[in-house]
């Protein structure tokens, strides 16, 4: 006979918002079903949000006892607040759990999509590993920490927002309103923007990416730059949190041949500075099982 907590959290509701796009499923024992994914809306009033929200959460709610969120953003006390805006399609305040709470019907929980994600990493890993970090190179730069075995989320949610530490004071300036930061440079809106220049408006971070594959050399030096920036930033975090392993996960964190050029850069500073780094494991999931795990926990305790 499976105890009470068991039983609820084989129910548990998982919802991922994304700068691109929007993943809801149920999360059984460490396992999704019936995801169902949408493209992120670009608007900043939050009607289109709460209707993409509904779309995606009323068809799994009656399977469903508990609702837990990763989202892309600063999540302090169940409101989500944009970093930066323009990730969001312009959207900087949301009442994020009173929405979906409002819409489901189900108790919910939420935290940033970073956090949510390092926290699956962090699970899957096997080994004495218990200070990691999760860093995603995808629409923005964002990473989750953990610490003697335990999430950072921060008393206000802000911890492991790593992708707004100083990557170049003289960089540009990152829609957070600071210069220089690491997303400005190394996300995968940064570079394709820094592509535009070479090959037109159109150009995304996936189709620069793939400029650089083909072996077009200014291409080559953008991603490069921004595996160098991503390198100094692991270097960073390992030099003040004295981390045993970085996952490194995202769009861009996961293309052909960037890991390898992450490691690259690493390698030329001094010793002190390294740290493994692993292509993060769980991959598009990795933020629902995080949040469902996370949740869950927090019912638990
Ligand atoms: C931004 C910030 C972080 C987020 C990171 C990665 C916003 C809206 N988001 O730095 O909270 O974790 O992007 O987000 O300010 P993703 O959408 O690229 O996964
Ligand atoms: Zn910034």
């Amino acid at each position: 006979m499976p105890n009470r907590l068991t039983r609820i959290y084989h129910d548990l509701f998982s919802l991922d918002i994304g700068g691109t796009k929007l993943a809801a499923a149920l999360v059984r024992d460490g396992k999704v079903t019936g995801r169902n994914q949408i493209p992120t809306p670009g608007s900043q009033k939050p009607d289109q949000l709460i209707a993409a929200l509904a779309t995606l959460l009323t068809p799994l709610v009656p399977q469903a006892k508990y609702l837990a969120i990763a989202s892309t953003g600063i999540i302090d006390n169940g409101v989500l607040t944009a970093l930066n805006p323009a990730n969001l399609g312009g959207l900087n305040r949301f009442e994020l759990v009173d929405e979906a709470s409002r819409i489901s019907g189900l108790p919910t929980l939420a935290i940033n999509d970073a956090q949510a994600a390092a926290w699956a990493e962090y699970k899957a890993l096997s080994g004495p590993v218990q200070n990691m970090a999760f860093v995603t190179v995808s629409t923005g730069v964002g990473a989750g920490i953990v610490l003697n075995g335990e999430l950072q989320t921060g008393p206000r949610g802000i911890a492991g927002h790593a992708g707004h530490m100083l990557a170049d004071p003289t960089g540009p300036r990152c829609g957070c309103g600071r210069t220089g930061c690491v997303e400005a440079i190394a996300s995968g809106t940064a570079i394709g923007k820094a592509g535009q220049a070479i090959f037109g408006p159109d150009c995304s971070g996936q189709t620069l990416y793939q400029h650089a594959l083909s072996g077009h050399r200014d291409a080559i030096a953008i991603v490069d730059r921004s595996a160098r920036v991503i390198a100094n930033l692991i270097a960073d975090l390992r030099i003040s949190l004295d981390l045993d392993l970085i996952a490194l996960g995202g769009s861009v964190g996961l293309a052909e041949g960037y890991l390898d050029r992450v490691k690259h850069h690493l390698s030329t500073l001094p010793a002190t500075y390294h740290t493994d780094i692993i292509s993060a494991q769980c991959g598009p999931d990795a933020g629902l099982l995080g949040a469902a795990d996370w949740a869950k926990q927090q019912h638990v305790s």
